[in-house]
């Protein structure tokens, strides 16, 4: 039976161990000299310098983080995923004080850097959303776990869309544009689109996929073992299925999911005998989305662990104890 449990406290990826991801440099920018525009379709256009974004007051949004993956490989999974608590403020504090004309139906995002991608000189990173969707979810961030952002994240300020994948997120964030169509960028029209189960044209690559991955370490003790991993999507996940070493399927203990975008934990505990082990997992989610055996850039995650015959650190004290 699947058992679920109550949620538990958000926990964060350490900074060092969140992933990076820039298709042309990192910029460098200078805080004193950076501005944030806010134009187009607005009945006030704005430029905000960052003592103007912190005096908007400051949030809390924990948050998975994930990659799509390479766009010219939209079916290989990467697992790059890791969870952040940002802090910034939500982009409907901006939009309150810009006020959109009522034409105004998409908002673009502009990042600061820009050169060549694909052999294609002179391009920028421009994601763009609908009005209604950027409104009610799109956070803009200053800080990561507590600090300043660091360069390689979008230093001094980026976008955060929760839920969705971090393409969308843009980092070293100059430019927001209210228009009455959408943007046209290689980031936005050309890469990151991808054909949705069920359609027959690609749309822009946005909400995540239901997901889950083992958090274990490479090599255990052999007997008892905790297994446990992280679980993730649009909505609740609802059941995540272990199977080990080609065994049938079966529910893990799930954490019931918090107030917001966060992931869940799934646990079990096994009986590995010493040797090497194959252990999976799959989600489930509230929609009925299932994670796919192959083929997939959200296929079932599979991971290797060495049971060994000498007690590892963690298991020794256990033993003592
Ligand atoms: N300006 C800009 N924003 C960007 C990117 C980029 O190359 N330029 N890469 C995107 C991609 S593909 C991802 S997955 C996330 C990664 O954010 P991180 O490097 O802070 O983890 O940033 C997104 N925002
Ligand atoms: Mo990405």
């Amino acid at each position: 039976m699947m058992t679920q449990v109550p949620a538990s406290e958000p926990d964060f990826t350490p900074l060092d161990d969140v992933f990076v991801r820039k298709h042309m440099g990192v910029p460098d920018i200078d805080v004193t000299g950076w501005t944030l525009a806010v134009e187009g379709l607005v009945e006030r256009p704005l430029r905000l310098d960052m003592a103007a974004v912190l005096a908007l007051g400051t949030e809390r949004l924990p948050a998975f983080h994930e990659c799509f993956g390479s766009p010219l490989a939209p079916d290989v999974p990467t697992r790059a995923v890791a969870q952040v608590e940002w802090a910034g403020v939500p982009l409907a504090a901006l939009l309150d004080r810009a006020v959109p004309g009522a034409a105004a139906r998409h908002v673009w995002f502009e990042g600061a850097d820009s050169g060549s991608f694909q052999g294609q000189d002179g391009v920028t990173y421009v994601k763009d959303l609908p009005l209604d969707v950027a409104r009610d979810d799109v956070f803009l961030a200053h800080r990561m776990n507590g600090w300043p952002l660091r360069a390689e994240h979008g230093f001094p300020l980026r976008a955060v869309v929760p839920r969705m994948f971090g393409t969308n997120s843009v980092k070293w964030l100059t430019r927001i544009v209210l228009a009455d169509r959408r943007a046209d960028n290689v980031f936005t029209t050309r890469f990151y689109t991808r054909v949705l189960p069920g359609d027959s044209v690609p749309s822009p690559v946005r909400e995540v996929d239901v997901s889950s991955k083992w958090f274990v370490p490479g090599k255990v003790a052999a007997g008892k073992v905790d297994l446990g991993g992280r679980a993730w999507s649009t909505t609740e996940v609802v059941r995540v299925d272990v199977s080990v070493d080609g065994g049938p399927w079966e529910p893990a203990s799930l954490a019931a999911p918090g107030s917001g975008p966060t992931w869940q934990r799934f646990s079990v505990t096994r009986e590995l005998a010493p040797g090497a082990h194959v252990i999976r997992c799959r989600a489930r989610d509230r929609a009925g989305r299932v994670q796919p055996l192959a083929g997939a850039r959200n296929a079932v995650h599979e991971a290797g662990v060495e049971a060994g015959v000498e007690a590892v650190g963690e298991a020794e004290d256990r033993a003592e104890a």
